[in-house]
C-alpha cells in the first residue's frame, strides 16, 4: 500500500484550503470560548472569531509563545475539561516548570493515524517489526510513537534506551525490519552493530530518526553503515509530538499535513517568506482537541519548499530544520535552554550566577553536557569534602530540572568571563552531526 490515507494526501490546493478554512474557524471558535488565555489574547488583539472569513485571516491572529504554556502551566492551555483529557506528556519549558500537553481519545486517534500515514509513506506497514529505542516516560516520542506503529499495525517493541548490545540482539532475534530513536542513538547503534559483526544479522531496512538536528552527512553514514534508509522525523510536543512533518521516499524535504496544520513559515518580519527561503516555522493546529494551538511559533527555522513532490503527495513541504530563532540546545534529544540552568544555579547560595555550558561529543558520539560554574568567594574552602558536596549538589539539581545527567566543573571565583554584552553560555564543541 502506497498510501495511508490517498484521499487526502493527494487532495488538490482548492479542496484542502476549503477543509483547513473550515477547521480553522471551529479551532478559533473553541479557544475563545473555551480557553480564557486565548480570549484575553484575541481580545487584547481586538480580534473576534467572526474576524476569521478567509485561510490568509489568519494573520490577523495573535502568536502563541513556549512561555505562554509555562505562564499556563498545568493545564490552562486546554480546550476541554480534564474529564476529556485521557492522557498528558510533558517536555521541557524556558524556566522552571515544563509544558505540559493534554490529549482526548480523539487526538491520540489522529495522532496515531498521522505516523501510520507517514510510516506508510516510507514504505512500511502491519508487516514490518518496529522497534523503539526512545524513552518512554512524559516525552511524546515513547507511547507517541509507539501508538503509531500499533495504529499501522506493524508490531511495537517497546525498546527504550540504553543497553546497546543488547538491543541488537533482540534487533537480531526478533527481526526487527523498522527502527525509530534519535540520530545520535543510530549512529551509536550502527558503531555498536559494526563492532560486533552484527549488520549482516540484521534484517532492518528503515530508520525514522528525529527529535534533534542531523545533516545529510549523518544521514549517509547511518544509512551505509546499517544498510537501511533512513528518514527525518521532525516534531514537537506542543502539535502532538513525533511525527508532523516527516520525509518521504524522495528524502527531500519534509511533508507537514495540511488537513492538520496550517504551516506558516515567517520571516522576521512576521511576513510569508517565497519558496526557498528560511523563516521560523509557526503552526496553527487544525484537528487538535486537547490542546488547540494558534500560531505557535516553534523556535526552529526552516525552508519553505515547493508543495509539488515526485512521490505524488501534495502537501506543505519544509527543509530539514536548519537552526533555532533563540538559544535552545539540544542535549540527547531533550531541550536544554540556558535559563534553565541560570534558574537552578541562582538558587544554590555557595555559587555565583555565572556559568557556561561545554558540549562535547563522546567516544559512542553520544552529547556530553558540562556545566561549569564558579564558587562564591566566602564558599572557598581547600576542604574537598565540602567541596564535592557543593558539586553534587548543582549535579543533582540540574537533573531534576532538565533531566539529564550533566558534569560540573566547580571553578574558582572570576574564572568565567563577564562581558558588557550578551554572555555566551554556551560552548558547542560537538563536531556536526
Ligand atoms: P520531542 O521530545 O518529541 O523532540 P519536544 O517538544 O521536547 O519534543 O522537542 C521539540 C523540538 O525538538 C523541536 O522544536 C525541534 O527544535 C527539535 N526537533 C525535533 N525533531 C527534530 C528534527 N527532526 N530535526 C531538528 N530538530 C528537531
Ligand atoms: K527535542
Ligand atoms: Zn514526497
Amino acid at each position: 500500500m502506497k498510501f495511508w490515507d490517498p484521499k487526502i494526501e493527494t487532495m488538490n490546493r482548492k479542496e484542502m484550503e476549503a477543509l483547513q478554512f473550515k477547521r480553522l474557524k471551529k479551532s478559533v471558535k473553541t479557544v475563545y470560548r473555551n480557553v480564557p488565555f486565548y480570549k484575553r489574547k484575541f481580545d487584547d488583539a481586538g480580534i473576534k472569531p467572526e474576524d476569521i472569513r478567509s485561510l490568509s485571516d489568519v494573520s490577523k491572529l495573535p502568536h502563541t509563545l513556549r512561555t505562554d504554556f509555562t505562564d499556563n502551566y498545568p493545564f490552562g492551555m486546554f480546550a476541554v475539561p480534564m474529564d476529556d483529557i485521557i492522557r498528558i506528556h510533558s517536555s521541557s519549558g524556558t524556566t522552571g516548570k515544563p509544558k505540559v500537553v493534554g490529549y482526548t481519545r480523539s487526538d491520540i486517534e489522529n495522532w496515531g493515524n498521522l505516523l501510520a500515514r507517514n510510516f506508510t509513506m516510507v514504505g512500511l506497514s502491519h508487516k514490518d517489526i518496529f522497534q523503539n529505542s526512545v524513552n518512554y516516560g512524559l516525552f511524546t516520542g515513547g507511547l507517541g510513537i509507539h501508538n503509531g506503529i500499533e495504529t499501522l499495525g506493524a508490531t511495537a517493541i517497546p525498546a527504550g534506551t540504553g543497553n546497546t548490545l543488547r538491543q541488537l540482539e533482540m534487533m537480531v532475534d526478533f527481526g526487527v525490519t523498522a527502527l525509530h530513536c534519535t540520530p545520535s542513538y543510530a549512529l551509536y547503534l550502527a558503531e555498536t552493530a559494526v563492532d560486533n559483526n552484527l549488520v549482516g544479522k540484521l534484517k532492518l531496512k528503515t530508520g525514522c530518526l528525529g527529535a534533534e538536528p542531523w545533516s545529510e552527512n549523518m544521514r549517509k553514514t547511518i544509512e551505509d553503515m546499517l544498510e537501511i534508509k533512513a528518514y527525518d522525523s521532525y516534531g514537537l510536543s506542543e502539535m502532538f509530538g513525533p511525527g508532523i512533518a516527516f520525509e518521504c521516499p524522495c528524502q527531500d524535504g519534509m511533508h507537514i499535513w495540511d488537513d492538520h496544520f496550517l504551516v506558516e513559515v515567517l520571516d522576521e518580519n512576521g511576513d510569508q517568506v517565497s519558496e526557498g527561503e528560511k523563516g521560523e516555522l509557526v503552526l496553527t493546529s487544525l484537528t487538535k482537541e486537547g490542546l488547540i494551538n494558534i500560531r505557535y511559533r516553534t523556535g526552529d527555522i526552516t525552508r519553505l519548499l515547493e508543495p509539488e513532490c515526485e512521490c505524488g503527495r501534495c502537501s506543505t513541504r519544509v527543509s530539514r530544520m536548519i537552526g533555532r530563532a533563540d538559544d535552545m540546545i539540544i542535549v540527547r534529544g531533550i531541550n536544554v535552554f540556558p535559563t534553565q540552568v541560570q534558574d537552578v544555579i541562582s538558587k544554590i547560595p555557595e555559587v555565583t550566577n555565572q556559568f557556561q555550558i561545554i558540549l562535547t561529543r563522546n567516544a559512542k558520539n553520544l552529547d556530553e553536557m558540562t556545566v561549569q560554574v564558579e564558587l562564591e568567594k566566602d564558599a572557598f574552602t581547600d576542604d574537598l569534602i565540602k567541596l564535592e558536596k557543593i558539586q553534587q549538589r548543582v549535579v543533582n539539581e540540574l537533573m531534576n530540572v532538565l533531566s539529564i545527567r550533566t558534569g560540573v566543573d566547580l571553578l574558582e571565583f572570576g574564572s568565567i568571563e563577564r562581558t558588557g554584552g550578551k554572555a555566551k553560555r554556551v560552548i558547542d564543541n560537538r563536531a556536526p552531526l
